[in-house]
């Protein structure tokens, strides 16, 4: 699947693209399906939010599970990451983002790139994500908002550790997260959108775009899987202390898509 050049100017401009109901309603439930195992599987890259029972986010599930391996090599999603970033492309991150029913957290305002820069070494923002809804998404169960055209806004964002390590990375309270002021000014020039829409849409933002998501007070999931996409060209420093290789792949394996079949129905 390609884009049209269309699709190309509005990622440039708006910094995300939303492709409504990318998978069939066969294959979302599949991934549903997968998502229990994955999340009752005890590893490293499975992070409950702050209770210590309800699954936040779990990394990393590309590598053992062949539903979600599959998934990440999608060339419904994989041939539209390498339109928008002109180049070959290899997964930097995989995740699961849960959000689930009552109980799933904030993912307060940020940007992903300062993590990938500062933690990871990823030098030039020539990446980004593919989202793959696996619930509807709705303004009840915490869409991810977006800043348009924020891709483009330099903004420096101090380090906080809220937590030992690479978990202020990934838990509610952000290592690196915008201040009010300086979001109040970009929302005020910019505005805030919510795509909303089916299961088995796909959203693709920029690793530079704001964006976050308020806690889910509703009794529907928000279950989201993220695909990081980075291009060949822009290797990973090495790094003193690497973060574990769930968060920052460091092996550049090119995905091929010729050798990816379209998953069936
Ligand atoms: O640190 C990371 O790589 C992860 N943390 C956030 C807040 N977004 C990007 C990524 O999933
Ligand atoms: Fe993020």
């Amino acid at each position: 699947m390609r884009l049209t050049p269309e699709q190309v100017e509005q990622f440039e401009s708006d910094g995300f693209l939303f492709l409504p109901e990318v998978f069939s309603n066969e294959e979302v439930d599949r991934f549903v399906e997968n998502f229990e195992i994955v999340c009752h599987e005890d590893q490293p890259g499975r992070i409950f939010e702050k209770d210590g029972n309800v699954v936040r986010t779990v990394f990393g599930s590309h590598r053992t599970n062949p539903v979600y391996r599959e998934l990440s090599e999608d060339p419904r999603i994989v041939g539209p990451a390498m339109d928008l970033l002109k180049d070959d492309v290899y997964i930097h991150q995989f995740k699961i983002n849960a959000k689930m029913a009552f109980q799933g957290d904030v993912w307060q305002w940020h940007q992903d790139y300062i993590y990938w820069l500062r933690e990871d070494g990823m030098m030039k923002p020539l990446a980004l994500t593919a989202s793959i809804w696996l619930d509807d998404v709705h303004e009840f169960n915490g869409p991810l908002m977006l800043v348009p055209g924020s891709h483009q806004v330099e903004i420096d964002t101090p380090a906080r550790d809220t937590a030992p390590a690479w978990m202020a990375t990934v838990i509610a309270d952000l290592k690196y997260s915008l201040g009010v002021e300086e979001l109040k000014d970009l929302i005020a020039r910019k505005g805030i959108v919510a795509p909303k829409g089916p299961r088995g849409s796909v959203l693709l933002f920029h690793c530079n775009v704001v964006h976050g998501s308020v806690p889910n007070m509703s009794p529907f999931h928000r279950r989201i899987v993220f695909v990081s996409f980075n291009s060949m060209a822009n290797p990973l420093m090495e790094m003193e202390t690497p973060r574990p290789s769930f968060l920052a792949n460091r092996q550049y394996e090119t995905i091929r898509l010729a050798s990816r079949a379209v998953m069936a129905g």
